[in-house]
C-alpha cells in the first residue's frame, strides 16, 4: 500500500503516558503501526514504571524515555536539547499533559483559589507554549504540534471547572501558536476527545452520567475509544493534514454538534 501518512521514520515526541489507559498511550500504539520513531517523555517515576513496562510487553522500542516537568522552564529545555542531541530532527509532538489539584474540581468554580487557578493553567496551558518554544529549533523540517483538549473549554461542564478554563487558554493558545509557527511550517492543533476513562477521571462522580449522556445523544450513539483518538492524532502529525492548523478537530462520535 502507498505511504499516505509518511510518517515512518519520523521522530515524534509523546508527552503524558501515565497508564495503558492514557490517550497518549493510544496516540503511541498508533504511531508505531504508521513506523514512527517515538519519544517519551514523562514527570512521575511511577509513569517511568508504566511506561518501561508497556513498552517491554509489546515488544515496541524506544528512541529515548527522558523526564520533564513541564512545570519547570529548565526541565522543559534539557528535555527537548537530549532530544534534539539523539535524533536530531523533530517532526512531531503531542501533548497530552493536564493538571488541577482535585480540590479544584470538586464543589463549587467559585470557590477555585487563586493558586489551583495558576498551576492549571500553567500545567495545562502554559506548558504547550513553553514545549512549542524549546522544540522550534530541532523542528527544521516541519512538523505537527498536537496537543489534547475536552468540550469542557467551551461548555460548562459539569465538574470540569477550573480545567475548563485551562483547556480554553490551550485552545486559544493553539491558534496563536499556529500563527507564529506557520511560516516555519509547523502546525499546531488540538484534539477535543470525548470522554474517556483515563486516570484523570479516576474518581470522578459525575462521570458514568457522562458515559451515559453521550450514549444516548451523540450521533454515532456510543463513546469513543483512546485507538480512536490516537488514529485521528497521527492523521493530524502525518501528511493527510498538511493544509490544517489552529484547528480544534473533536473526536467524540459528534456529541458537541447536539444542541
Ligand atoms: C467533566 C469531566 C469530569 C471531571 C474531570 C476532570 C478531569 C480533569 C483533568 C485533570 C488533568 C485531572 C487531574 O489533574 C487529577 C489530579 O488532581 C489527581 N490525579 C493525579 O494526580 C494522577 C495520579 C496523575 C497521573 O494525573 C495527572 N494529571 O498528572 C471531564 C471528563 C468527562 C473528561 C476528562 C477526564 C477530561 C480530561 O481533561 O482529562
Amino acid at each position: 500500500m502507498e505511504d499516505l501518512l509518511k510518517l515512518k521514520g519520523k521522530n515524534v515526541v509523546i508527552m503524558g503516558v501515565a497508564n495503558e489507559r492514557s490517550l497518549a498511550w493510544g496516540v503511541a500504539q498508533s504511531l508505531y503501526q504508521a513506523g514512527a520513531n517515538l519519544i517519551f517523555t514523562y514527570r512521575l517515576e511511577r509513569s517511568f514504571g508504566k511506561l518501561t513496562k508497556l513498552l517491554k510487553e509489546n515488544d515496541y522500542p524506544a528512541e529515548l524515555v527522558v523526564q520533564c516537568d513541564v512545570n519547570n522552564d529548565d526541565s522543559i529545555k534539557d528535555a527537548f536539547q537530549q532530544i534534539g542531541e539523539k535524533v536530531g530532527t523533530i517532526h512531531g509532538i503531542v501533548h497530552s499533559v493536564a493538571f488541577a489539584n482535585a480540590e479544584d474540581l470538586k464543589g463549587d468554580f467559585i470557590n477555585t483559589s487563586r493558586s489551583g487557578y495558576a498551576f492549571a493553567q500553567d500545567t495545562s496551558s502554559y506548558s504547550l507554549i513553553a514545549v512549542a518554544r524549546e522544540a522550534k529549533p530541532f523542528m527544521t523540517e516541519g512538523g505537527s504540534i498536537v496537543t489534547m483538549s475536552y468540550l469542557g473549554a467551551e461548555k460548562a461542564v459539569r465538574g470540569y471547572n477550573v480545567m475548563g478554563v485551562a483547556k480554553a487558554a490551550l485552545e486559544s493558545s493553539v491558534k496563536y501558536l499556529s500563527t507564529d509557527l506557520g511560516k516555519d511550517n509547523i502546525r499546531v492543533n488540538a484534539i477535543s476527545a470525548g470522554a474517556i476513562r483515563t486516570l484523570a477521571a479516576k474518581g470522578v462522580g459525575s462521570f458514568n452520567e457522562i458515559l451515559h449522556k453521550v450514549e444516548e445523544t451523540a450521533p454515532l450513539k456510543r463513546n469513543v475509544t483512546k485507538e480512536e483518538v490516537g488514529d485521528m492524532t497521527i492523521a493530524m502529525l502525518s501528511h493527510l493534514s498538511r493544509g490544517v492548523t489552529g484547528e480544534i478537530i473533536y473526536v467524540d462520535a459528534g456529541y458537541n454538534i447536539i444542541g
